[in-house]
């Protein structure tokens, strides 16, 4: 449920509740995805994958895999020895990183469980699945570390050959930066000092559409279609992988049905059906079942947080330390080290901090290599932070919105550079939390709570707080390639007002479920004054799309829409000569609104002349002015000065059945600040689902691994992944301070709603249970986990 009744935008596209293009066809399953695809002489792989976490391959033997009927070859290690080591590791976050060589086939060891130790190739998928359950592997069973503390002390190597486990130490210090004070003189002056240490459990990004490629070698080019965020960035690394000059690989990403960062990646799967399209010289294509997928399609989360705060009595924060040790898993992916990392920037939060320390610990461990999954180092970051602040109000027997607010940073206090070295630039947490609390009804549900805990009521309330901002919108360069060695953020659009007056735009972002279809067709129809309806959005192709950095961080339209904004201006611009000369009059004497050139100054009720109308003649090009090109298109990138950074105010209750630990949402209010709105209904789809996705960490979500570092959570029988009959109908409700970043003033919301949900849930719940002596509790909130709370009297940590 919304509240908000948006402004009425009049003609304007930007601020219309339009309904999403793209669903048409995406909810008809009219279109094509990946595993769609077919075509003649298809042959089909299915992977073999290690049952260990750490073992020697002692012999594969292929041979009965090879002599099934429809088997065409089947790959090993050794047979692609010439890439090994070569899969792209990690941006890395510090020189001295250390990473070992990952290779796309596992040649003499496995370090996790699920990893790929041969590949078969067969003329259907069926057969090549049967064909892979004869392949015969030896192993020598290995130590494997698969407790993340124990991986931090070194007890057993995840890879001997690197001598530690330990793959970055990243630390920043507010007194060695100039952004702040010593934090360690802080905490020796404390009056209040708060010590907590957080678990930050995996979680797997479960997108709808398995991972799936298609590569066909036939042509002049290898085209490989695959089920990824990051199109540009996988033609990219398949070249440098592969040797191949990029110019002979086309990457295709078609409808992907959602990521959530999990397909923000390189996979081993999408460089072998490379390889065997290839060695066969045939079209292949890989699918992975839904197991496949949980086991071995990247995880995300995964930390330890120490956390110390310092304060005064009065409730002021005099600083924050924080040490992360955050698990790696086996390999080093695209972003695995730099999404603990990210968090540096995001501890303090909302908050004035004078001095602030953090230190990142990136550790490997036999498990599967975790990597982006929604919010990317900012869910952990706030959740951590949002649990202290609760922690501090406890302490001084204070209501913890007023101990936040005491120390948050004040909305005429903006533009203000905090102590990480951030400079936010708009926000106005008052007002977003005043709007929650009346919504919320907070007052009203603080009195409830005191008579029922008064009363013994079986059923207890608790109410969650969680005050938030991020930093999305990824770009800009400079800051990352200073952060993650190699990285970049800016983004690509070219918009083509074609001879017929309709419109093409191609951007480099490339959706896979956030609508950029119709947003941006709504940004193009105000800049160029022509309908919603001929706008044709083209993305996802590195052929048509030839530059771009593709879609995560919550970048796309303040970077990417910010891209297509410049190439429709310089459109209008390029049309101003032709306009000028069908007007007879000054290019500088011209205006431009709502698709028409008129003559300044000439009065009401002059007809001008429409861009449409100059886009036939600018083709055919027989009368152009001098110096006009024929053609009405132009190129634009964007690459901003900073981030973008949404705010917002959540607020949960619970009750919690004190009988059998049920914790159940009774409602959830949250007011969120995202600058400028372009499409109300696609942002309000994405707080619902990033809301969903928070709530399950904090509830349901977890991958469990037994000692030995077998998956228990291998399928949705036991990995709990909610469905809309788990959650409730959400309040929400915006406020709007505009971005400086991009001329819409928008700021990025595909990840808001994860971020700020978590704490929201585990203060509300903790809340409840803080009666019975109970101070902490890990996630997932179990049942089990709030029954033996209550029981115990304290969390079970
Ligand atoms: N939008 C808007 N007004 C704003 C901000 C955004 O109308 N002020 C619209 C945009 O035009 C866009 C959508 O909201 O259509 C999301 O925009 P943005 O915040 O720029 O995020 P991205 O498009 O870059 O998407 C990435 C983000 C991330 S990082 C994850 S993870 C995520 C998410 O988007 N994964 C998703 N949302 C998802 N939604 C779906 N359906 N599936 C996923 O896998």
């Amino acid at each position: 449920m919304t509240i908000t009744e948006e402004p009425q935008t009049g003609n304007r596209e930007v601020g219309k509740d339009r309904r999403r293009k793209e669903d048409q066809r995406l909810i008809t399953g009219r279109t094509k995805w990946t595993d769609n695809l077919q075509m003649t002489g298809m042959l089909h792989l299915s992977m073999v994958r290690s049952p260990f976490a750490h073992a020697t391959i002692t012999n594969i033997d292929t041979s009965e895999a090879k002599a099934a009927p429809g088997v065409i070859a089947v790959l090993t290690g050794a047979d692609v020895k010439d890439l090994q080591g070569s899969l792209p590791n990690a941006w890395p976050v510090t020189p001295e990183q250390k990473a070992p060589p990952h290779p796309a086939i596992a040649v003499d060891r496995v370090a996790f469980s699920g990893e790929i130790v041969a590949c078969v190739i067969a003329r259907s998928a069926a057969a090549a699945r049967d064909a892979a359950e004869l392949v015969d592997v030896d192993y020598d069973e290995l130590p494997a570390v698969i407790d993340l503390k124990a991986a931090a002390a070194d007890e057993v190597l995840a890879h001997p050959e690197l001598g530690t486990n330990e793959s970055a130490l990243w630390i920043f210090d507010s007194a060695e930066a100039g952004t702040g004070e010593d934090v360690e003189a802080a905490i020796r002056d404390a009056e209040v000092l708060i010590e907590r240490e957080f678990r930050q459990q995996r979680l797997i990004p479960s997108f709808m559409e398995p991972r799936s490629v298609v590569v066909d070698p036939t042509g002049e080019q290898f085209v490989m279609w695959s089920s990824t965020q990051v199109p540009h960035i996988l033609r990219l690394m398949l070249a440098l992988t592969l040797g191949v000059p990029e110019s002979k690989v086309r990457v295709i990403a078609p409808d992907v049905g959602g990521g959530f960062g999990g397909k923000l990646q390189v996979t081993p799967e999408e460089v072998i059906t490379f390889l065997a399209a290839r060695h066969t010289g045939k079209p292949c294509k890989w699918n992975e079942t839904r197991s496949e997928s949980l086991l071995s399609a990247h995880h995300g989360r995964d930390q330890w947080q120490k956390l110390t705060l310092a304060a005064k009595k009065d409730g002021t924060v005099t600083g924050l330390k924080v040490h992360l040790t955050a698990n790696m898993g086996a390999y080093l992916g695209l972003v695995t080290s730099g999404v603990p990392v990210l968090g540096a920037f995001m501890f303090n939060a909302i908050y004035k901090f004078p001095s602030y320390r953090f230190e990142c610990q990136n550790v490997f461990t036999n498990l599967t290599w975790t990597d982006a999954y929604r919010g990317a180092g900012r869910p952990e970051a706030t959740f951590a932070i949002e649990r202290m602040m609760d922690e501090l109000a406890i302490e001084l027997g204070r209501d913890p919105l007023e101990v936040r607010e005491q120390n948050w940073i004040k909305h005429e206090e903006f533009p203000f550079t905090t102590v990480a070295g951030l400079e936010y630039d708009t926000g106005n947490y008052e007002a977003a939390t005043a709007r929650a609390k009346e919504l919320f009804g907070y007052d009203e549900l603080r009195a409830e709570q005191a008579a029922r805990r008064e009363s013994g009521d079986r059923i207890q309330l608790g109410i969650g707080v969680s005050t938030f901002t991020e930093m999305c919108g990824l770009a800009p360069s400079r800051v990352l390639g200073s952060l993650a060695y190699g990285a970049g953020g800016w983004e690509h659009a070219s918009v083509r007002m074609l001879p017929s007056g309709k419109v093409e735009v191609i951007t480099g972002s490339s959706a896979h479920g956030q609508g950029h279809e119709t947003a941006w067709s709504q940004i193009v129809a105000d800049e160029l004054g022509v309908p919603f309806e001929d706008i044709e959005v083209l993305h996802g192709d590195t052929q048509i799309s030839h530059k771009g950095l593709d879609t995560y961080g919550s970048r796309s339209l303040v970077v990417g829409g910010q891209a297509v904004i410049k190439a429709a201006r310089k459109v209008v611009e390029k049309a101003k000569p032709l306009a000028a000369d069908a007007l007879e009059a000054n290019v500088d004497d011209l205006e431009f609104s709502g698709g028409r050139f008129t003559v300044k100054g000439a009065g009401e009720g002059q007809e001008g002349v429409a861009i449409t109308d100059l886009a036939l003649r600018v083709f055919a090009a027989h009368d152009l002015p001098d110096g006009v090109e024929p053609g009405l298109d132009a190129d634009a990138t964007y690459d901003p000065v900073n981030f973008s950074y949404p705010h917002g105010t959540h607020l949960c209750a619970m009750e919690i059945d004190t009988e059998t630990g049920e914790s159940t949402m009774r409602s959830y209010v949250c007011v969120d600040d995202v600058g400028t709105v372009v499409n109300p209904l696609i942002v309000d789809g994405q707080i619902h689902g990033g809301l969903v996705q928070g709530i399950a960490q904090a509830l349901w979500e977890e991958a469990v691994y037994d000692d030995q570092g077998t998956l228990i959570t291998g399928s949705f029988v036991d990995y709990t992944l909610p469905t809309s009959a788990d959650t409730i109908s959400f309040v929400t409700d915006r406020t709007v301070t505009p971005s400086t970043t991009n001329d819409l003033g928008a700021k990025g919301v595909g990840e808001a709603g994860t971020i700020a949900s978590t704490p929201a849930v585990v203060n509300a719940v903790l809340d409840a249970l803080r009666q019975y002596g109970v101070t902490d509790i890990l996630m997932p909130c179990t049942p089990e986990r709030v029954w033996n709370a209550i029981q115990s009297g304290k969390g079970d940590q």
